[in-house]
């Protein structure tokens, strides 16, 4: 087995020998040390990888916050003229006419963002990366072309994403929002048209001309929406403002987290060893796809958080070291598979406290060791722990970056331990031995530092703590007020262990008053109900605040156990920055 390993290892990272790469031995050498290894080029460590270009993360998210608002001013706009079509007018008749007109106006529409305007400048990515407020003014580009929309924004609702903008494509806004991509709106952009892009598609452009070999060379195409925290490997989350819409994350932009290269792997010839290593006896036995495919097949609704998750707030109070997650490292989907507690009980395994099962995944580090993580065998072998070895995410087979073909899908437990491209099952009685078992993932007090830290005194995460967002608003976008004097707040809350969420509490006059928002969530037993819940809360705004123009809006969700969030980052503030789990504070600013 190992020597398989081996062998795809050094096919996958373009060795030739392990013992004379010494400078990818070196990079292991620091990377079991822990800390260090966040400096790693393709590191295998937690969460530290440096983005390709530093503008590349403010700008993205920035780029998603103007072409969300964007859209809502296009679909506001647009409502209003259908609103103006739908006056009688003698326009009607000569309607019938007029629509093969229509016709070609829309097909010269539909070309105009492909189409170099001679008459206007021409401009290079970074020109456009530049205007990202509203004092450089605001630019999106679609296409070719460079559009000016910062006079969109003033008085209109949500015009003040603005402020957390950066010029960027909106080309993906429309792949999702198709209805908008209307004659009209063509139109209506088109007169924002300031400019050429030098280089079409070159803001979304991955492409960094890997070579045949390199082992980044077959990673997944992804969606263009999910805005890369590090490409290599790739980490992205989806935008915030999209993540309550829908109850189960759509795959393509469920958030990626990934240590290693994604591995190539052919279902034929995929296979999945289980090794019961016990003190009295030893099994070996080994499935492919189809054996596991035939097993019974169980569904589980399961939210996947990563440990680092909202890790960008905790870094405020003092800096930590990961990836700069914001509160999108999660994602609520349906999961198929075989049950892990039917395949293990079917190799005789019998409960014992004492022993962990070791997930080992097929994506190799330069040292040929597998991405790996164990969970308590008590965990696997519990029915109401509905672990799963999973092949389908919302009944679509697992996409690459997901796992395919198969994942260990573990509810209410930390991202890290819910294993992809599952290669090896280990039944032991030691944990994993893997970095992210031991040197990662665990939490320490606010006090311990680099010079204090001591990874083998604290416990790696398994069931995570209560935890809530809020999804819309987004921070300082601009709100109004309904004339009931409220306004709308959504998000999502979830807790680990199979806790149910119980409650979810916002107040926008910092806890003077509190409003208990609407949960949507699956009608299972506690214990048990491992997907998260949205919650949708109509908050009342004073006639004080509203004055005032700036709030802040807190949420905090409470579980089925009464455990609560923290109030502050401060108290719970750890060097590697899991665990956020504080408030989620957002300020907004109301408009009437
Ligand atoms: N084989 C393998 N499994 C893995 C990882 C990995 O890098 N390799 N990352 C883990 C972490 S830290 C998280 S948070 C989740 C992310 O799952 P997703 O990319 O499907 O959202 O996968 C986990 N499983
Ligand atoms: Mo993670």
């Amino acid at each position: 087995m190992r020597l398989r390993f081996l062998a795809t290892a050094s096919r996958q990272w373009g060795l030739n020998n392990r013992a004379n790469n010494g400078s990818l031995h070196r990079l292991l050498a620091t990377s079991s040390a822990g800390p260090k290894d966040d400096q790693h080029n393709y590191n295998s460590s937690g969460e530290g990888q440096q983005q390709s270009s530093p503008l590349y993360g403010a700008v993205a998210i920035g780029g998603i916050g103007v072409g969300y608002w964007f859209f809502h001013q296009l679909d506001r706009m647009k409502r209003k003229q259908t609103e103006k079509q739908l006056a009688p007018s003698p326009a009607t008749v000569a309607a019938a006419a007029a629509d093969d007109d229509d016709d070609e106006e829309e097909k010269k529409a539909r070309l105009w963002h492909r189409t170099k305007r001679e008459e206007l400048p021409t401009y290079s990515v970074e020109d456009v990366l530049r205007h990202n407020t509203p004092e450089s003014r605001i630019w999106i580009t679609y296409g070719l072309g460079v559009y000016d929309v910062t006079e969109f924004a003033p008085n209109h609702p949500g015009g003040d994403k603005i402020l957390m903008a950066a010029g960027n494509a909106i080309d993906p806004f429309w792949a999702i929002y198709q209805q908008h991509n209307t004659l009209q709106v063509l139109q209506l952009l088109e007169t924002f048209r300031i400019g050429n892009l030098n280089k079409i598609g070159a803001i979304n452009d991955d492409d960094v001309g890997d070579e045949l070999g390199s082992p980044w060379a077959q990673e997944p195409k992804r969606h263009a929406l999910l805005k890369p925290a590090s490409k290599r490997p790739f980490n992205a989350e989806p935008p915030i403002g999209m993540l309550a819409d829908k109850f189960y994350t759509p795959n393509e932009l469920f958030y990626v987290r990934n240590h290693l290269p994604v591995p190539s792997i052919n279902p034929d010839e995929y296979e999945l060893e289980l090794v019961v290593e016990l003190s009295n006896a030893q099994s070996n036995r080994t499935f492919n796809l189809d054996d596991i495919q035939k097993m019974p097949k169980h569904t589980v609704t399961a939210a996947i958080m990563c440990g680092g998750n909202r890790r960008s707030e905790m870094t405020r109070i003092k800096p930590v070291k990961g990836l700069s997650w914001g509160p999108g490292a999660v994602g609520n989907a349906k999961w198929s598979g075989a049950r892990l507690c039917d395949v293990l009980q079917a190799q005789g395994v019998q409960p014992d406290e004492r022993l962990h099962v070791i997930f080992e995944g097929a994506d190799l580090d330069p040292t040929a060791h597998p991405y790996g993580a164990s969970i308590p065998l008590s965990k696997a072998l519990d029915p109401r722990g509905d672990v799963v070895l999973a092949y389908e995410m919302n009944d679509q087979p697992l996409s690459r970056d997901h796992g395919y073909p198969i994942r260990a899908i573990v509810p209410g437990t930390v991202g890290a331990r819910n294993v992809k491209w599952l290669t090896r099952i280990v039944v032991t009685d030691s944990e994993s031995d893997s970095h992210w078992q031991q040197n990662d993932y665990k939490g320490f007090s606010p006090s311990t530092d680099w010079d204090t830290v001591d990874f083998s005194l604290a416990q790696a995460i398994q069931a995570m703590p209560v935890t809530s967002a809020i999804c819309t608003p987004m921070p300082e976008e601009r709100v109004k007020v309904d004339k009931d004097g409220c306004i709308t707040v959504r998000g999502y809350a979830w807790s680990g262990g199979g806790r149910r969420i119980e409650r979810v509490d916002l107040t926008s006059d910092a806890g003077k008053t509190w409003h208990v928002a609407q949960l949507e969530q699956e009608n299972l037993p506690d214990g048990r109900h491992y997907g998260w819940s949205l919650w949708t809360a109509r908050l009342p705004i004073s006639a004080d605040q509203q004055k005032e123009q700036h709030m802040e809006i807190w949420a905090k969700a409470v579980d089925s156990s009464y455990n609560v969030q923290p109030e502050a980052f401060e108290n719970i503030w750890n060097l590697r920055g899991v665990l956020a789990n504080a408030y989620h504070k957002v300020k907004v600013k109301l408009s009437q």
